[in-house]
């Protein structure tokens, strides 16, 4: 069924790090209205920016102390406006990130909460005694440590999934939920097209809150709040007082789920929401804790993808991703530096063809790698820092823990968008709050409009043919090889259109053979200049044609 959402091509946004426009290091508002040009002629025709709320910045906005408002190191709710204005002139939607699991521990339901248990707000919150001066259950947070932090003023604890400054709201409370849909109904009143809604299928909590079962302390207590027991009344509550009174669409990020709970959220007809973020392809290269590093194989990514694309292939909608805010560059991942040009275009040709909606991190469309850091100080992420400290605290050593850093965290995404050759790579003429990466002088956007070859210029064309074949949006998904550690085959059919993606997902040449007679395909796509019939080192060729019987 034809949808706005199934047709979206996505461009995320960190906004603290795109670009600056008044030189105080930080990125902001304007300095994303200075750049629509850029997001048109990429091809873009949506945008998820990641939080821009009022935020005492402990995990960089996902600490929301004033949903209405804009922080003002961003700008001013006028810069919003301005910039709403700006994307729409230009066909653009404007997804904002919903962060409504928590809040920050600044904002005044908090403040009013934690200093009176009389307060209107304390049951915004989960507010428990503790046991002979331990935490109400064994629960530990995303972040490392325990889920609880002790509260002093009334002599008790509060809960928070993620770090001790971001205390998670009660969802069973009815007011908590007013609340929120007033917060949707302020912004989508400003025109915003849709929410990418922050851990989505963990705000609904077992009321009693019993401890854990697993020994690890890892997640501890995950099986009493991941898809917890109302999520599904209050998604639908959502929808039928909010989400169905407006154009716009939702993409829910969802923890630790399956294919067939994801359809429990997103089968069409249900559409509690309309896609959902899963996680599974990224532990390709880690044991599903990310921290737990393993070699990457291809066939892990091939196997993951070819869960979801068959899983959900005419009953519900798939999100693409490889790179986002939280994760470290995929070309690092999955791709390889000495073949930094050609990886980075074929893993655009593996995920951007498949069924779904596609959604590219900024700096991901030139190729941006991890950022090279060497010293714990240049970190600025709370769950680096407080992973580290776990680490260490578990036993493992300074290198052991800096190896995994290096890889994995998430300021790997974090270092500032790389404009041009510039000193900073123009994204600020002042001290960036993050350092930038030095290699920006050979990756920039800049440089990539100049080269035809780039890999920019890779992506604006696979954007081009996503927007001219409705083969790559409505076509149905098929694999071929799905054994093969080497080589990713793929065809999409949609009446008697027909694309068939063929990929080389390592170094080395490999031996393809087409799984049917190409005779009167065109090769419309190819990220080297030879056709030959085996594939080069990461060489990524669609070919487009009619339908073989
Ligand atoms: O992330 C949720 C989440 O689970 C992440 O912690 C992610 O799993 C982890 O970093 C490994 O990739 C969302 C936001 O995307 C993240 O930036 C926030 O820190 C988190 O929620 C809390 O709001
Ligand atoms: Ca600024």
């Amino acid at each position: 069924m034809k949808r706005d959402y199934k047709e979206a091509i996505v461009y995320q946004i960190y906004p603290r790090s795109f670009k600056d426009s008044n030189n105080d290091g930080i990125g902001d508002l304007r300095g994303i209205i200075e750049k629509l040009d850029y997001l048109e002629y990429l091809g873009v025709n949506a945008v998820w920016l990641s939080p821009v709320y009022k935020s005492p910045l402990d995990d960089n906005g996902y600490d929301i102390s004033d949903y209405c408002d804009i922080l003002p190191e961003y700008g001013t709710l006028d810069d919003f406006k301005e910039l709403i204005a700006g994307m729409h002139k230009r066909g653009i939607k404007l997804i904002m990130d919903l962060v409504i699991n928590h809040t920050s521990d600044e904002h005044p339901w908090f403040l009013a909460a934690k200093k009176d248990v009389n307060s209107p707000y304390r049951d915004y919150y989960f507010f428990r005694k503790g046991k002979k001066r331990r935490p109400p259950n064994n629960w530990t947070s995303f972040f490392g440590g325990s889920a609880w932090e002790y509260n002093p003023e009334t002599d008790d604890y509060y809960l928070h999934l993620f770090s001790r400054k971001q205390p998670d709201l009660n969802w069973d409370n009815p007011r908590v939920r007013e609340e929120i849909k007033k917060i949707l109904k302020f912004w989508l009143d400003l025109g915003v097209d849709g929410f990418r809604c922050d851990v989505i299928n963990i705000i609904s909590k077992n009321p009693d809150l019993p401890n854990g079962k697993s020994f690890l302390p890892i997640l501890r207590g995950k099986e009493h709040y991941l898809n917890g027991p109302n999520i599904h009344e209050y998604l639908r509550e959502l929808k039928n007082d909010v989400f169905a009174h407006y154009d716009m669409f939702t993409v829910g990020e969802a923890v630790m789920i399956t294919p067939e709970i994801a359809l429990s959220y997103i089968e069409e007809g249900r559409d509690e929401l309309n896609m959902v973020f899963q996680f599974d392809h990224m532990a390709a290269d880690n044991y599903y804790i990310k921290w737990f590093l393993r070699k990457y194989k291809p066939k892990r990514l091939k196997a993951a993808m070819r869960k979801w694309q068959s899983a959900l292939s005419g009953r519900g909608w798939n999100s693409l991703y490889l790179e986002n805010h939280d994760q470290p560059r995929s070309v690092n991942r999955f791709g390889s530096l000495q073949y930094r040009a050609e990886s980075a275009k074929m893993l655009a040709a593996y995920l951007l063809f498949q069924q779904g909606t596609p959604f590219i991190y900024q700096g991901q469309e030139i190729g941006m790698t991890n950022a090279h850091f060497t010293s714990l100080s240049q970190y600025r992420d709370v769950e680096t820092h407080n992973i580290y400290k776990l680490g260490r605290k578990l036993g493992f050593t300074h290198k052991r823990m800096m190896k995994k850093i290096k890889y994995m965290s998430r300021d790997n995404a974090r270092t500032p968008m790389q404009w041009s050759g510039a000193e900073n790579a123009g994204f600020t003429e002042g001290d960036p709050w993050i350092e930038v990466n030095p290699n920006h002088k050979e990756i920039n956007v800049e440089s990539s409009i100049k080269d035809p070859d780039s890999i920019l210029q890779f992506y604006r064309r696979i954007i081009a043919i996503r927007k001219e074949y409705p083969v790559c949006v409505y076509g149905s998904y098929r694999e071929y090889y799905p054994r093969s550690d080497k080589i990713a085959v793929y065809e999409r059919r949609y009446q008697d259109d027909c694309l068939l993606v063929a990929v080389n997902m390592t170094g080395k040449k490999a031996s393809f053979k087409p799984p049917f007679d190409l005779s009167g395909f065109r090769l419309i796509l190819n990220n080297y200049a030879k056709d030959a019939l085996e594939l080069l080192p990461y060489q990524a060729k669609v070919y487009y044609g009619k339908a073989p019987k």
